[in-house]
């Protein structure tokens, strides 16, 4: 194509006239432009060879280039295989790309998770598989059974005398026959890491000859030594523990031994009639109706309190009214049985001292043997139970005390007092 114009430009010249004088010139100058011509010539055919050279190394690229290309696409790892009992993720296998796993439920996956298909066309780590999960590792079976792993799922075989799904369950049969009572147990058997059995007994029970749990009488053992008795009252023996009882009219401390006395009179459950006063006492209660001596011989009280009488003014001419007490006042005190002695019971004075002294005596009453009155200071007497007193008993004790002035007689005050003792030592 590019020597076309080249040819034509040679023919021209050769057209050109051939003359004899001019024929010398001419021969000369078709010489010079021949030689033109063939520089030419052979410049263009040096061009052109650089041409076809640059242009062959230009297609030796583009072949190797697409080569290449060709080869690439062909640049797959083996195909891998899923786990059985599992999955694999990723479907390319060409350099570059992932394949992942997964197992199904009930199993887990060892070994690599992840592989990548490399340049030298291997997968790197190691093929992983999928091994069941021991259901039987949280050792599941209790009073030594045995786990049996299974595919998503254990047994337990169970020794004799004990069923269900975990060994859990004592055979009825087999318990009937071994005990006919629950204060008979099996113990509670387990396997440790070593593989030994262990045995041992629920809390209040203890491990006999043969391996049963037997229950721990503490009522028994406890309750008989007055020191070490775990109940005030009566003891119950239960299978594995115990429980304390009290009689009527008491509640149960929460500390679960001791007993209180339930007070009726402040919780409105005493059968009192109307008129009386209801008396707290331990165990139970009491219904009192205090009442002022009859008129007697001119002397008569009036009640100016629910627990006080005061005598009414004497008339002038009646010794007898001024030698009566001036008040008589009512005192109920509720006690437990057998008391430790000495113990005051009660107090006794005065607010309007008008003499130089008080005398203290007791002048009536019950149970006599067991009180006594003593002088505490100038102006206090007491009252004191001198021996114990086993319940249950009502004790009545009538004091008075005396107030003088050069030894004659001012006033007199009388105390009467009611002891309810409880039959119980609380
Ligand atoms: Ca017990
Ligand atoms: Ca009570």
């Amino acid at each position: 194509m590019m020597f076309g114009p080249l040819f034509l430009m040679a023919l021209s010249l050769l057209q050109v006239p051939l003359g004899d004088g001019q024929g010398c010139l001419s021969k000369r100058s078709v010489l010079t432009t021949l030689r033109q011509m063939q520089k030419l010539l052979s410049s263009q055919e040096a061009a052109q060879l650089r041409g076809l050279r640059g242009l062959r190394k230009q297609l030796t690229l583009l072949q190797g280039n697409l080569h290449k290309q060709a080869a690439w696409g062909n640049e797959t790892c083996p195909p891998l295989a899923a786990p059985s009992h599992g999955r694999k993720l990723g479907k390319k296998a060409g350099v570059g790309h992932e394949a992942h796993f997964l197992c199904d439920a009930g199993f887990q996956l060892v070994g690599a998770e992840t592989r990548l298909c490399q340049e030298n066309r291997t997968w790197s780590g190691q093929q992983p598989f999928c091994k069941g999960i021991d259901d039987c590792s949280g050792q599941p079976c209790a009073n030594g059974g045995t786990c049996v792993d299974e595919v998503q799922r254990y047994v337990c075989l169970c020794p004799g005398g004990w069923t269900g799904s975990n060994c859990q369950t004592p055979a009825a049969s087999y318990w009937v026959s071994l005990s006919n009572n629950s204060f008979s147990r099996q113990p509670r058997c387990a396997e440790n890491a070593q593989g030994a059995r262990q045995c041992s007994c629920d809390a209040g029970f203890q491990m006999r000859a043969g391996g049963l749990c037997q229950d721990v009488d503490e009522c028994q053992l406890f309750q008989l030594s007055h020191q070490n008795r775990i109940c005030v009252h009566s003891c119950v023996n239960l299978p594995g523990s115990y429980r304390c009882v009290c009689p009527p009219g008491y509640l149960l401390s929460p500390d679960q031994n001791t007993c209180e006395d339930a007070d009726e009179c402040a919780e409105q459950r005493h059968n009192c009639s109307r008129g009386e006063l209801c008396i707290n006492t331990f165990g139970g209660f009491q219904c009192v109706r205090p009442e002022c001596p009859r008129p007697r011989h001119n002397t008569s009280y009036v009640k100016t309190s629910a627990f006080q009488c005061e005598r009414n003014p004497c008339p002038v001419e009646s010794q007898a009214c001024r030698q009566a007490a001036n008040s008589i006042s009512f005192h109920y005190l509720p006690l437990p049985s057998n008391r430790t002695v000495p113990r005051v019971l009660f107090r006794m004075s005065t607010t309007r001292f008008l003499g130089d002294s008080l005398r203290f005596a007791i002048t009536g009453g019950q149970g006599l043997g067991a009180f006594a009155v003593q002088r505490s200071d100038r102006h206090t007497g007491e009252l004191v139970l001198t021996s114990p007193v086993p319940g249950p008993a009502t004790l009545e004790v009538q004091l008075e005390m005396s107030e003088l002035s050069k030894k004659v007689l001012l006033g007199k005050h009388v105390f009467r007092i009611t002891a309810f003792i409880s039959p119980y030592e609380f």
